[in-house]
């Protein structure tokens, strides 16, 4: 088996501070990528833009859920191939944003162990950080509401199901923001990023 580098995921709700910091701890991580999910400008990301901010247009959320996938789908190669080479990846949102979501919509039939299977073979994160804000903390950030997900009672369940990630999934590490400044919840990341470093600062290799 060959061996790869660490694949970093922050995951979270809307609205908690996922683009600053996966874009604060790319820069502190040399010749490492930063990718994000949904990625809106493939073909698929172009479709799931449209039905994130165009709150009028009718799709099933099944099929929601399987573009959201597919958009992962697309990058899978690419993703291996920049870890087999050695390169770490840092991620905004991934595999449990789209389980959380589509699950939260609580659809007869779309239940967490079907939102999860379309994912499956998908690389796995090394270490995910969960950014928490108290309940109903993200809705009073700036720019909260304009896209079709940002409803606080629906965030409320989508945070519901964050949460059973808790306690199930090691390599899982839930951060409370609350309050924090930028450099305090960047300085609480590296804390966890480098127990994925040996003694002499190198990365920890996974095989997969
Ligand atoms: P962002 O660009 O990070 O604000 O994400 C866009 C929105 O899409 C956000 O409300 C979370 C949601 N989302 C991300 N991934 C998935 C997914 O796989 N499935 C569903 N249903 N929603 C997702
Ligand atoms: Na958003
Ligand atoms: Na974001």
């Amino acid at each position: 088996m060959t061996k790869r580098a660490p694949l970093i995921l922050i995951e979270g709700l809307d609205r908690t501070g996922k683009t600053t910091q996966t874009t604060l701890l790319q820069s502190s991580i040399p010749s490492s990528h930063l990718l994000k999910f949904p990625d809106r400008t493939t073909e698929i990301g172009k479709l799931i833009n449209e039905y994130l901010t165009n709150k009028q247009l009718k799709m099933s959320d099944q099929s929601a859920h399987l573009l959201f996938s597919a958009n992962r789908w697309e990058l899978a190669e690419h993703i291996k191939s920049l870890l087999y080479k050695g390169e770490v990846i840092i991620m905004d949102r991934y595999v449990y944003s789209g389980v959380a979501y589509s699950a939260a919509k609580e659809v007869p039939g779309m239940s967490l162990e079907w939102c999860l299977s379309c994912d499956k073979g998908l690389p796995k994160p090394d270490l995910t950080i969960f950014l928490k804000l108290r309940e109903g903390g993200n809705g009073q950030r700036e720019g909260f509401g304009e896209e079709r997900y940002e409803v606080s009672e629906f965030q409320s369940r989508v945070r519901q199901q964050f949460e059973k990630f808790e306690n199930v999934e090691n390599k899982w590490c839930s951060l409370e923001v609350d309050g924090l400044s930028i450099e305090q919840v960047q300085a609480l990341i590296w804390e966890k990023v480098s127990l994925l470093k040996d003694q002499e600062g190198k990365w920890l290799t996974t095989e997969e």
